[in-house]
C-alpha cells in the first residue's frame, strides 16, 4: 500500500495495534513515541508473535528530519493532539496524517457502524453490537472502547460487520472513513483542553459523517439541540430518535413502546417495560441502537430480543440479581461524584447504597444533596467513609453505616433492605484502597450478591 515508511506516533494500545496491522502486511514502520522513559523492551515485546516484526524500528525521544524524511504517513494515536509541535513539522514536511481509525478503514472488507457522541458512546456500542452478533456471526466491535481497530481490520471479509465507538480524537485525522450507518448520541462540552472550543469539537463529532452520501444513514437524538443544528451539515439520510417527541419519521417512544416510523409505516419494536437498562439517557441509548442495527439491515424481531435481554455494560449500574424481592445492581465504575450520581438518578425504587473508597480529593456535596429522595441507607466503606459520612450530616442525611469490607456491606444490605428496595454499589470513588481497580471491585461486589440466598 505504500511506497516509503509509515511513522507511527504514540506507543499506546493505538500505536501499538496500527504498526503491527501495517508490519504483518509488509509495511516498514518507524514507531515513534516522545515519552524518553518507556522501557524499549516492553514495546518491542509486543511484536514478538507477529509476522514482520523486522518491518518495524522504535524511535524515541525527539523526532527528527532524518525521520520524517524516510516516511510519507504519519498514524497518529488519539491521545497525541493534532496541533503538537513535531505533529505540525510533519504535516509541513507534506507527510499525510492518518487517524488510526483511518488507517484501519483502509483495510476494512465489510461493512461499518460507527458511533460517537459526548456519553453513552459504550454502551451504545456494546449493545449494537450484541444485536448485530445475533443476526450475523462475523461481527466485530472496536475502537475508543479499548480495542483498537487496526487490530481485527486486516481480518474482515465483505460479509463481516464492524462496529467501532469513535472518539472527537479519532474523527480528527478522518479522510476517507465512510461508516453505512453513523450515529451522534450527543454533544455537551467536552475535551475543550484538545479541540479549544464547542464548535470545533462539534465539528470533530459531525465529521463521523463527513464521507457519507444519501446512501449512508446518519442517526441523530432529536432531543439534544446541539446534535440537531448539526444535521445540517450531514449529506447521509438522517435518521432521527426521540425519547420526547413522536417523530413523523425516525425511532421514538409512545407511552411504554419504542416504534420506527417510516414512509408512513409504524413498527413496534419493543416495550421499554422490558429493558434492563435503567435510566433515561439509557433509554437514548437504546433508541439509537434500534435505529442503527434496523438501519444495518437487522430484523426487528432479533433487535427486541437482545435489547430486552441486554444487562448493560459491565460495572455501569448492571443488574446483577434479584434477591428476596431486592435488585442488586453494579455501578464500581461510578469512581467520581459526577458518575455514582447517574446511578442514583437511574435508581427507581428506594435504595441502599454502597459508597466510599479511595481518595481523590473530590467534593461530595452534589452526590449528597441526591440522597434524600432515594437513598434509604447509605452504606460507607474505605478511606472516605468518614469523610462522606460527614459530608452527608452536613446535609441533614443521617442513615448511615459503616462497614469494615465490602462483603459486610453486601451482608448489611441483604439483612435491612425490604422487597422492593434495590441495592446499588456505586462508591463515587476510585477503589485502590481496598481493591486493584474498579474492575476487581464490582466483580467482587457481583460475586458476594451471587452467592446470597432467597
Ligand atoms: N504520547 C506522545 N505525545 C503526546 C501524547 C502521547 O508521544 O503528546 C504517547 C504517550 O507517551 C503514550 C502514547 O502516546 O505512549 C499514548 O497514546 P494514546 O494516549 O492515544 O493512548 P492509547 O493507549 O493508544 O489509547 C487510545 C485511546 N486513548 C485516548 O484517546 C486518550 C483509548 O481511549 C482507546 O481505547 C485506545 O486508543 C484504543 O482505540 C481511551 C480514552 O480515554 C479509553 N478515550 C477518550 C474518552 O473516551 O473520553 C477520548
Amino acid at each position: 500500500m505504500f511506497e516509503k515508511k509509515v511513522l507511527v506516533a504514540g506507543c499506546g494500545k493505538s500505536g501499538i495495534s496500527a504498526s503491527a496491522l501495517l508490519a504483518r502486511n509488509g509495511e516498514k514502520v518507524i514507531l515513534f513515541d516522545e515519552n524518553e522513559s518507556i522501557d524499549k523492551t516492553k514495546i518491542l515485546a509486543h511484536f514478538d508473535e507477529i509476522s514482520g516484526k523486522e518491518n518495524i524500528e522504535l524511535h524515541i525521544g525527539k523526532l527528527t528530519d532524518e525521520v520524517i524524511e524516510q516516511c510519507e504517513l504519519m498514524v497518529i494515536s488519539p491521545g497525541i493532539p493534532v496541533d503538537k509541535e513535531f505533529a505540525l513539522k510533519v504535516k509541513n514536511a507534506g507527510l499525510n496524517v492518518w487517524s488510526e481509525i483511518e488507517l484501519a478503514y483502509h483495510y476494512e472488507k465489510g461493512t461499518v457502524a460507527a458511533i460517537t457522541g459526548t456519553n453513552g458512546k459504550t454502551t451504545t456500542t456494546t449493545l449494537v453490537g450484541e444485536i448485530i452478533k445475533a443476526y450475523n456471526n462475523k461481527t466485530i466491535v472496536v475502537g475508543n472502547i479499548g480495542i483498537p481497530y487496526t487490530g481485527l481490520a486486516d481480518k474482515t471479509e465483505t460479509d463481516s460487520v464492524t462496529v467501532a465507538e469513535i472518539s472527537s480524537f479519532q474523527l480528527e485525522t478522518i479522510i476517507d472513513f465512510k461508516p453505512k450507518v453513523s450515529a451522534i448520541l450527543n454533544v455537551t462540552p467536552d475535551h475543550l483542553d484538545r479541540h479549544y472550543t464547542f464548535e470545533n469539537y462539534a465539528k470533530c463529532k459531525q465529521d463521523i459523517c463527513k464521507n457519507q452520501t444519501e446512501a449512508e444513514y446518519a442517526v441523530l437524538n432529536y432531543d439534544d439541540p446541539e446534535t440537531v443544528k448539526l444535521a445540517e451539515g450531514i449529506n447521509a439520510k438522517i435518521i432521527y430518535f426521540s425519547r420526547t417527541t413522536k417523530l413523523e419519521s425516525g425511532v421514538y417512544v409512545d407511552r411504554e413502546d419504542v416504534l420506527i416510523k417510516e414512509e408512513g409505516m409504524v413498527k413496534k419494536v419493543l416495550s421499554l417495560k422490558d429493558i434492563k437498562l435503567l435510566g433515561t439517557h439509557n433509554v437514548e441509548n437504546v433508541l439509537a441502537a434500534v435505529a442503527v442495527t434496523y438501519y444495518m439491515g437487522v430484523p426487528i424481531d432479533i433487535i427486541e430480543k437482545v435489547c430486552t435481554e441486554f444487562q448493560g455494560v459491565e460495572h455501569r449500574i448492571e443488574y446483577v440479581k434479584t434477591v428476596n424481592g431486592v435488585a442488586y445492581y453494579n455501578d464500581s465504575k461510578g469512581t467520581n461524584p459526577d458518575a455514582a450520581i447517574k446511578a442514583i438518578k437511574a435508581m427507581t425504587t428506594t435504595t441502599f447504597l454502597i459508597g466510599g473508597g479511595y481518595d481523590k480529593g473530590a467534593s461530595f456535596d452534589e452526590w449528597v444533596e441526591q440522597f434524600p429522595a432515594k437513598v434509604k441507607y447509605l452504606v460507607l466503606i474505605g478511606k472516605t467513609a468518614p469523610l462522606i459520612e460527614l459530608c452527608a450530616k452536613q446535609h441533614g442525611f443521617y442513615s448511615i453505616v459503616t462497614m469494615d469490607t465490602l462483603e459486610e456491606a453486601v451482608e448489611f444490605c441483604y439483612k435491612n433492605a425490604r422487597p422492593g428496595d434495590a441495592v446499588l454499589l456505586s462508591p463515587a470513588c476510585a477503589s485502590w484502597d481496598m481493591f486493584k481497580s474498579y474492575e476487581q471491585r464490582g466483580d467482587l461486589f457481583k460475586e458476594y450478591v451471587r452467592n446470597l440466598e432467597e
